[in-house]
């Protein structure tokens, strides 16, 4: 799906972009969605808003941190959509996550997991603590604050010990606008998205994730829990 993503994401990064991906656990991908591809997507999110499920809850597998979201599960948004999948497994994509990665990546398996759509919408909204269950986690922004100070930014630790950790100076913090993208190093490091400071923002995201022949899913309820 050439036109809805913009090839040039990895020249524009430098040549440095997997190793600081290793080093890091973390890439952003600015700019990764073309303006159509975020006009599609937006529509395609859009629609699918209709069907998708308020959650508020504190996860108890991942240190009880909260979960004020709007969510939507990968075996719903299989049946109801046709581009999402297909982006999901688009070879040029799957390509990109491969360069970052420095790894063959493969398909979750996980009909529910593989690809989810997450909404941000009232104040106070956020996706708490937490690590995934599979190595690789690409975010697509849909939405998102303009400014840094709404909230809805990414914090993130590396090969964090625990999930406490992630309120220590060493986590970092991450701000991205519609349109872009970020690649995780997702099951070994711990991250959460900060809260929505005031009504009328939104952000939504799109996560696709990507596994590897060798690993094995970290098993958690936490999927179960956020989209079934
Ligand atoms: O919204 C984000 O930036 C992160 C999403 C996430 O961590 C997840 O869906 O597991
Ligand atoms: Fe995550």
């Amino acid at each position: 799906m050439p036109s809805l993503l913009d090839a040039d994401v990895l020249t524009r990064l430098g040549p440095d972009g997997a190793d600081r991906f290793a080093r890091d656990g973390y890439l952003a991908l600015p700019g990764l969605l073309t303006g159509e591809g975020l006009a599609v997507l937006g529509r395609e999110a859009t629609g699918l808003e209709a069907v998708a499920r308020r959650r508020d809850f504190a996860m108890a597998c991942m240190d009880d941190s909260p979960r004020h979201m709007t969510t939507l599960g990968g075996h719903v948004i299989g049946r109801a959509s046709t581009l999402i999948p297909a982006l999901y497994r688009d070879r040029s994509l799957m390509g990109l996550v491969r360069e970052v990665a420095g790894e063959p990546v493969i398909e979750v398996d996980d009909p529910v997991e593989r690809h989810v759509l997450n909404i941000l919408h009232r104040a106070g909204d956020t996706h708490g603590a937490h690590t995934d269950d599979h190595p690789y986690a690409l975010v697509l922004f849909l939405e998102a604050p303009d400014d840094p100070a709404d909230g809805g930014l990414v914090r993130y630790l590396p090969r964090a010990a625990s999930l406490r950790t992630l309120d220590s100076g060493r986590a970092r913090t991450a701000h991205h606008r519609a349109g872009d993208a970020y690649l995780l190093r997702s099951d070994t490091t711990a991250h959460r998205v900060t809260p929505l400071v005031r009504p009328g923002l939104r952000r939504t995201v799109l996560n696709f994730a990507y596994t590897t022949p060798v690993a094995r899913p970290h098993r958690t309820p936490s999927a179960t829990e956020l989209y079934e």
